[in-house]
């Protein structure tokens, strides 16, 4: 029997600190040898001129989660992980919504049904918690983080998702009592409520006017607000997709008072301006996301939160809706007013090109500071072992990336539920050949090779109050 199942030879390995050239050994998905001239193997895949980076983990995907009457996200979990898989993934996480009123074990047991045996990566859950009631905050929370789901989103915005401050200290208390880790969206709803109703009392009810219903200070006040309250019940936090220099500099202050807050940006905040939702018809709901994308000097801020450690998260924020559907960007309703239109972009395979290329290609980011913003940090962050980095131990969940090969980003060339990409006609220099998940490839020169339900899902540990990522 040969020593090792697989072993990659002559590529050059990528970790969040090192860059050295070493073969991979791998035997039953596993790493277990990094080192020169490895042959014992039952199949040697060359990489030669290669970069042999851990596989993508992205921390912030929405996967078949329901979004309002008549609404249908674009992606099933089938869908949705075969693109992430092509774009260089090999782990992702969801959300599991609470609906008003229910309890979250029901919640979590609809969401395993729809992931299970059809997902082409592994995956992990994030409940969002929209119901803090006694029996949430006092029974089901703590035990499902005991169970392993150790992370949680609350909203302060939206009708049927926002907690009050209140609430959110009582969510506050329950993390630190449990070691849960809680993700905020950062915007303040009697704002946006008062600037949508304002804009479309004068007429302007456009995509465009998304973007000035929420504006920079609405972001800003929030991410404040919520940094205040996890100081008071002194519990660390992430701050998801910041979008803008303001929000990040309070999360910069944060940290250098010595607080545990975390911060997230996304692949539209550094590439797209609220430019792109200017259109007179409906293109402009092609953008439409939460918080929006701002103008190129907050794409500046971004790129210095990713380069100066203020952001330790680089996710896609992938929330698909299809544009030219009733059940999507082009509901009825959206047409009536910015309101209604779909909230979010796809995103997940597009994460980690836009990445490589405009931050390593371009030389904004070393391709450590890559590895480390969409891979070790997530796992780190979420308490997730063994995933995360190519060391020895570690799962074999890898991403053969090209340097120098470039590709155009088109709708045509993607594997998403969605029928367009906002990403559409971005140069890429840089992209990932290969995708393999525990030591079997998934994607192989430019093929899917991997089975639907070769993913499975992996319950996290609680990261230790000292090790929430580095933050
Ligand atoms: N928040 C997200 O995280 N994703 C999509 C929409 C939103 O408001
Ligand atoms: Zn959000
Ligand atoms: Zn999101």
């Amino acid at each position: 029997m040969a020593t090792f199942d697989t072993v990659i030879r002559n590529g050059t390995v990528v970790t969040a600190s090192e860059t050295f050239k070493a073969d991979v050994g791998i035997r039953d998905g596993r790493i277990v040898a990094l080192g020169e001239a490895l042959t014992d193997a039952s199949e040697i895949v060359d990489a030669t001129r290669l970069l042999v980076l851990p596989g993508g983990i992205d921390s912030h995907v929405h996967i078949s989660q329901p979004s309002g009457p008549g609404i249908v996200m674009a992606d099933d979990f089938t869908s949705a992980t075969r693109a992430a898989a092509f774009g260089g993934n090999t782990f992702v996480m969801p959300y599991c919504l609470q609906a008003k009123g229910q309890p979250l074990r029901e919640a979590l047991k609809d969401y395993h049904a729809l992931a299970e045996r059809h997902c082409y990566i592994d995956h992990s859950f994030h409940l969002i918690i929209s119901d803090p009631t006694d029996a949430v905050l006092g029974q089901e929370l703590p035990a499902l983080v005991a169970d392993g789901y150790t992370s949680l989103k609350i909203f302060m915005t939206y009708a049927d998702m926002v907690l009050s401050d209140y609430e959110i200290l009582q969510v506050l208390t329950v993390a630190r009592e449990t070691g849960a880790l809680v993700q905020v969206h950062a915007e303040n709803y009697d704002a946006i409520r008062f600037l949508a109703d304002r804009l479309e009392r004068a007429g302007n009810t456009g995509p465009y006017y998304h973007a000035k219903s929420r504006p920079i200070a609405v972001e800003r006040e929030a991410t404040h607000r919520a940094i205040s309250l996890a100081e008071l019940i002194d519990v660390p936090l992430v701050i998801v997709h910041v979008s803008n220099r303001e929000a990040m500099e309070e999360i910069r202050r944060a940290q250098q008072r010595g607080l545990k807050i975390s911060g997230e940006t996304c692949p539209q905040y550094l590439v797209l301006t609220e430019e792109d939702l200017k259109d007179l018809g409906m293109e402009g709901a092609k953008y439409v996301c939460s918080p929006p994308p701002r103008d190129v000097a907050s794409q500046q801020a971004c790129w210095e939160g990713l380069q100066q450690g203020v952001f330790t998260l680089f996710s896609s924020d992938h929330c698909p809706f299809r544009f030219d559907d009733e059940a999507g960007k082009l509901t009825p309703g959206g047409r009536t007013s910015f309101r209604w239109i779909p909230n979010g972009i796809p995103g997940v395979e597009t994460r980690l090109p836009i990445l490589f290329s405009e931050g390593v290609s371009k030389g904004r980011i070393t391709v450590n500071q890559f590895v480390a913003l969409t891979s070790t940090n997530h796992a780190k962050t979420y308490g997730l072992t063994g995933k995360g980095s190519i060391s020895v131990g570690y799962d074999a969940d890898i991403a053969l990336w090209d340097p120098k090969k470039t590709a155009t980003l088109s709708q045509a060339g993607l594997h998403h539920g969605a029928d367009y990409t906002p990403y559409e006609g971005i140069e890429i220099t840089g992209w990932p050949v290969a995708t393999m998940l525990r030591g079997r490839f998934v994607v192989r020169d430019g093929a899917l090779v991997g089975p639907e339900g070769g993913g499975r899902y992996v319950s996290r540990s609680a990261p230790a109050a000292g090790d929430r990522g580095p933050a």
